[in-house]
C-alpha cells in the first residue's frame, strides 16, 4: 500500500503516540505542507509582533506589511509549513485563503505598552476551530512573576484544544522576575524553559536560539560535568533539543529582530546542524521587501532541507 505520509513524520507522529488522532492529523498536516514536507522539519512565518511590538516598530519598514493579506501570501508563495498569527489578523484572511496554508492560532498576547510581564488570553480554541486552525499557540514567561497563571492557563487552554484535536505550540520565553535581559537566551534557561513547554504538554515548541551563557551556578557544574563543548551554537541547539524529550518533541528557533541575511543563514546551518526542528522565521521575513523575503525563505528552507 503507498503510504502518503513519509517514514519520518510517522516516526515523529510515534513521538505522540497516546494523543489523539485529531491532533496527529494537525500534527501531519503541519509536516506534511509547503516545501518542507515530508522532511520532519518546520519552517513557519510568525506574525503576532505587531501585539507584541507595535504596529510601527513591526511594519514601518515595509508598509505592505501592515495588511494581513500580504502576510498570508508570503507564507503561501514561499511554501511555508504554517502562519502563526493573533485572532484578527488571521479572520482577515483565513476565509480567503482557506486550506492554502496551515495556520496557527496566537491564542495570548502581550503588548509593549504594560510593564507586567504576562500575556492576556485573546482568543479561544473555538475560535481556532472556526478558522480551520491545525494548532492553537501560547507563550509562557518562565521566571516571570506571574508565571504560574501563564501555566495554568496553558494547561487549561491545551487540554480543551487537545480534546478538539488541535495541535499545541509554546512560544517558551523565559523572561521578568530576577531574571536579567542576558539571561533570558542562557543555555540553561532556554534548555529550562523548552522542558517546562514540554511538561506542560506541547507539541510543537519554540525558543530563542541559547548563547553560551550559563545563568544559574549550579547549572555550571551540571554543565561542566557533561564535557560538551557549548561554545558552538550548534551543539547548544542539540541541548535544547534533548531538554525536550530527548528530541522527541518538535523544538523550532526563533529568528529575531532583521539581521543580514548571512547571519540569519548561519544561525539556521547551526539549528540544523544541532538537529533542530526548523525556523520560525517573521521580522526577518516581513520587514524585507516581497523579493528579499522570498529569497531568504527559500535559503533557510533548503538549509533544513539539507540541499544547501
Ligand atoms: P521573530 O522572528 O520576528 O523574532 O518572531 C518570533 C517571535 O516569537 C514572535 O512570534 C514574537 O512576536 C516575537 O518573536 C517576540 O519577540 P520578543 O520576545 O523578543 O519581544
Amino acid at each position: 500500500m503507498k503510504r502518503h505520509i513519509s517514514d519520518r513524520v510517522r516516526q515523529i507522529l510515534g513521538y505522540y503516540d497516546g494523543e489523539r488522532p485529531g491532533v496527529k492529523a494537525n500534527l501531519a498536516r503541519l509536516l506534511m505542507h509547503g516545501r518542507m514536507a515530508g522532511s520532519g522539519k518546520l519552517v513557519i512565518l510568525p506574525v503576532d509582533q505587531g501585539f507584541e511590538h507595535g504596529p510601527a516598530r513591526s511594519f514601518a519598514v515595509n508598509p505592505v506589511a501592515y495588511d494581513p493579506r500580504y502576510v498570508f501570501e508570503l507564507a503561501i508563495e514561499a511554501e511555508l509549513s504554517a502562519l502563526a498569527a493573533p485572532l484578527g489578523l488571521l479572520a482577515a484572511g483565513a476565509d480567503h485563503f482557506a486550506g492554502e496554508i496551515p495556520l496557527i492560532l496566537k491564542a495570548n498576547n502581550a503588548n509593549g505598552l504594560g510593564t507586567v510581564k504576562d500575556e492576556a488570553v485573546t482568543a479561544t480554541v473555538h475560535d481556532a476551530l472556526e478558522l480551520g486552525c491545525s494548532a492553537i499557540g501560547y507563550t509562557i514567561y518562565p521566571g516571570s512573576d506571574r508565571q504560574y497563571e501563564m501555566f495554568e492557563e496553558v494547561r487549561a487552554g491545551a487540554a480543551e484544544a487537545k480534546a478538539n484535536g488541535l495541535a499545541v505550540v509554546v512560544w517558551a520565553y523565559p523572561r521578568g522576575g530576577d531574571l536579567g535581559k542576558d539571561h533570558e537566551t542562557a543555555l540553561d534557561i532556554v534548555a529550562y524553559g523548552a522542558h517546562i513547554a514540554a511538561l506542560l504538554g506541547a507539541h510543537i515548541i519554540k525558543v530563542k536560539p541559547p548563547t553560551a551563557l550559563i545563568a544559574e551556578p549550579e547549572a555550571k557544574a551540571a554543565y561542566a560535568a557533561a564535557g560538551v563543548d557549548y561554545s558552538h551554537l550548534r551543539n547548544r541547539i542539540a541541548h535544547v533539543v534533548q531538554a525536550a524529550f530527548d528530541g522527541r518533541r518538535i523544538v523550532i528557533f526563533s529568528g529575531g529582530a532583521a539581521r543580514a541575511d548571512d547571519a540569519v543563514l548561519d544561525e539556521a546551518r547551526a539549528i540544523f546542524d544541532g538537529g533542530g526542528f526548523g525556523s520560525i522565521v517573521g521580522r526577518n521575513a516581513f520587514q524585507r521587501s516581497r523579493k528579499q523575503a522570498l529569497a531568504l525563505l527559500d535559503s533557510i528552507i533548503n538549509i533544513h532541507l539539507g540541499t544547501a
